[in-house]
């Protein structure tokens, strides 16, 4: 992987911030975009702005085809059967909403149960936490162990005929942590549940099968992947998705409308209600094609030799506790640390004032925190354009700011 060319695509990496080179280190909140998908975003509005499915005239064609066309592209990335098993949304979050209201709604009653990691990101928790509460049905959660690994033991023990879904993130946004998703798919098939992957943080960052892996839903967002925000995707089993009734209504949504019955779209527009993001749908092809051409393999290993030059940089530094596992086989490009004696939020701000970026706080994730015993953690997350000299840069900032706190 030639990262210096890769950096030339994106324009922002030449960016200064308080006088000096940015370094983004926070591609597990948004990545950044290369000037692909910036230019073709220029396009569509300098060009064939329309909306889609709706005008006979020649820029709505040309809009419509080259949206859908974004889907064809999202549905080969992550090997779906069809493109009628992609649906747009806005983002993860929605996605995983979705499912919580046009299936699990109707079909988790009065003491069923759903069974979930303390990992999940608070979009993988608080919809079915609530759901939970209004249905009556119950929450199950299966930890991780002191190195932060899903706990597989434990999930096995909590599988039962109860059990209607399970719910459970890919990688962890904090941990970083890889769970056994084909195996944990597997389990609760042979007990009759559903499933749904939390793929927001593994998507953009390696190769997902959705065949392979066997999960009836999978859940991510664009803007995680290069695409722009307001994009995301739910993909759903067709024998599945064609049974739930839709969760938003309205335009676009339907075949027929009468004064006292509406018949629904076919799929995937049938839980496409109202004007898309017509831009992020066109661009997630841009942005696949762009991951594409380097490599999903390639950006993995490229990960795992940044995730492990930080791992060993951070434990040849005083004074840092680091979070999730060490081995880099079993761990997404998330390194979660704290410097003993500063807050997070603090050392946030000393970083960038060296230009440098990263996200502290409970990363939406207060669950896990708790279950940690940290109010806050800070946070390094990789992708494709990251070099390990910006590593560097921040452990000498890390040392810096140990200084300024008179803590060496
Ligand atoms: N995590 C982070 O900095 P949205 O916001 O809908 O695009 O993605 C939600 C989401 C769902 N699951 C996981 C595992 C995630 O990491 C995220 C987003 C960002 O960690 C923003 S809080």
């Amino acid at each position: 992987m030639d990262v210096d060319a890769i950096r030339e695509d994106f324009p922002i990496l030449k960016k200064r911030v308080h006088g000096k080179k940015l370094v983004y280190l926070d591609n597990a909140a948004t990545t950044q975009k290369p000037k692909q998908v910036i230019e073709a975003i220029k396009e569509f509005y300098s060009d064939y702005n329309a909306n889609v499915q709706r005008g006979v005239y020649e820029i709505s064609e040309k809009a419509t085809e080259l949206y859908e066309g974004g889907r064809e592209s999202v549905a080969k990335f992550i090997n779906a059967t069809s493109s009628k098993e992609i649906i747009f949304v806005r983002n993860a979050t929605e996605a995983i909403n979705l499912v919580a209201n046009a299936w699990a709604k109707k079909n988790i009653g009065k003491d069923d149960e759903i069974i979930i990691s303390i990992m999940e990101h608070h979009s993988n928790f608080v919809p079915w936490q609530q759901l939970a509460i209004e249905n009556n049905a119950k929450i199950k959660v299966v930890g991780v162990d002191p190195e932060g690994h899903f706990k597989f033991d434990e999930y096995e023990s909590l599988l039962s005929d109860k059990t209607k879904l399970v719910a459970i993130t890919h990688v962890s946004n904090v941990l970083g942590t890889i769970t056994p998703v084909k195996e944990i798919v597997k389990k609760a098939h042979e007990k009759g549940a559903m499933t749904l992957v939390d793929g927001a943080q593994s998507v953009p960052h390696i190769p997902v099968d959705v065949q392979q892996i066997g999960c009836d839903f999978l859940a991510f967002s664009g803007h995680k992947m290069l695409a722009p925000t307001g994009i995301g995707i739910l993909y759903g089993k067709k024998e599945i998705l064609e049974k739930m009734d839709p969760f938003l209504k309205g335009g676009d949504m339907i075949k027929e409308v009468h004064l006292d019955s509406t018949r629904w779209n076919e799929l995937p527009w049938k839980f496409e209600a109202g004007t898309p993001n017509i831009e992020g749908g066109i661009t997630m092809k841009v942005a696949i094609d762009y991951l594409n051409r380097i490599g999903m393999p390639n950006i993995r290993e490229h990960e795992k030799k940044l995730t492990k030059y930080a791992l060993d940089a951070f434990a040849n530094t005083k004074g840092i506790d680091v979070y999730g596992p060490r081995n880099v086989e079993e761990k997404g490009g998330v390194v979660s640390f704290n410097v003993q004696q500063i807050h997070p939020h603090d050392l946030a701000s000393i970083l960038d004032e060296e230009g440098i970026a990263i996200r502290s706080g409970h990363h939406c994730a207060q669950p896990l925190m708790e279950n940690l015993g940290l109010v806050a953690a800070s946070r390094a997350s990789f992708y494709l354009y990251n070099k390990e000299e910006e590593i560097d840069i921040l452990i000498n900032s890390l040392k810096k700011a140990r200084k300024v706190f008179r803590l060496e």
